[in-house]
């Protein structure tokens, strides 16, 4: 299995926790953003969308890290990331999407681009709009768990989900561009759980072969 990843990339970062879970071993193929690299023809052949990750299995590829995700959990034994209950179920990729469809594409390498070029921000400009829908996310990421009531050491009870591997890496994108994150407690206590198992450890941005 070759995951095409950049090592700051947290959708990347999801896949390469998920892996991680399952007990898979699997081929690193750095992507670089910063360089471009994932716009070009060559990386355009594996993914047309021009994003990572991307995983290719058995010759087969896959796009879009919740429906990879998906995908591994029900191809390979180990620890379930979805749970079977149909409600938990919903939870689980309701918290999920929370992040993914709607944090995360907010703050992403092409709309900071784009808003930078075309706004003539400069880079607090674009730092604000950053912190601006981090602070909008996390305090729905927060109180979503306060209502559900659903959390225990993880997003779903003392059992580690999908929710966990997008929870985390939106953690440390938000970290890297200094936003506050005191106001949101219990995702801050799910993080801390989460950093102690060596499946996120091991995949976090520092310790990928690509990181600079
Ligand atoms: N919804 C996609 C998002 C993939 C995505 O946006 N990846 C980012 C890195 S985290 C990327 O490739 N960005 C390139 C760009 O914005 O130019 C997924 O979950 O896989």
């Amino acid at each position: 299995m070759k995951l095409y990843t950049f090592f700051r990339s947290s959708a990347s970062f999801r896949v390469r926790i998920a892996l991680n879970l399952k007990g898979i071993a699997w081929e690193h193929a750095a992507v670089s953003l910063p360089k471009g690299e994932h716009t070009q023809a060559g990386f355009k052949a594996v993914n047309p969308q021009g994003l990572v990750p991307a995983l290719e299995d058995g010759g087969t590829l896959l796009t879009q890290s919740l429906a990879i995700i998906e995908y591994l959990d029900e191809v390979h034994p180990g620890p379930k990331l979805i749970p079977a209950d149909p409600l938990e179920r919903a939870y689980v990729r309701a918290y999920s999407q929370l992040i993914a469809c709607e944090i995360h594409p907010m703050n992403n390498l092409r709309v900071l681009k784009y808003i930078k070029r075309t706004y003539k921000l400069d880079d607090e400009g674009v730092n604000g709009w950053y912190r601006h829908w981090i602070a909008e996310g996390f305090a729905s990421m927060e109180a979503y768990l306060l209502n559900e009531k659903r959390h225990g050491r993880y997003v779903l009870r003392d059992q580690v989900t999908m929710a966990d591997c997008c929870l985390v890496p939106q953690v440390f994108n938000a970290q890297r561009y200094e936003c506050d994150l005191n106001p949101y407690p219990a995702v801050m206590r799910i993080f801390d759980e989460c950093m102690k198992l060596e499946a996120f450890a091991a995949a976090q941005p520092m310790r990928q072969p690509d990181a600079a």
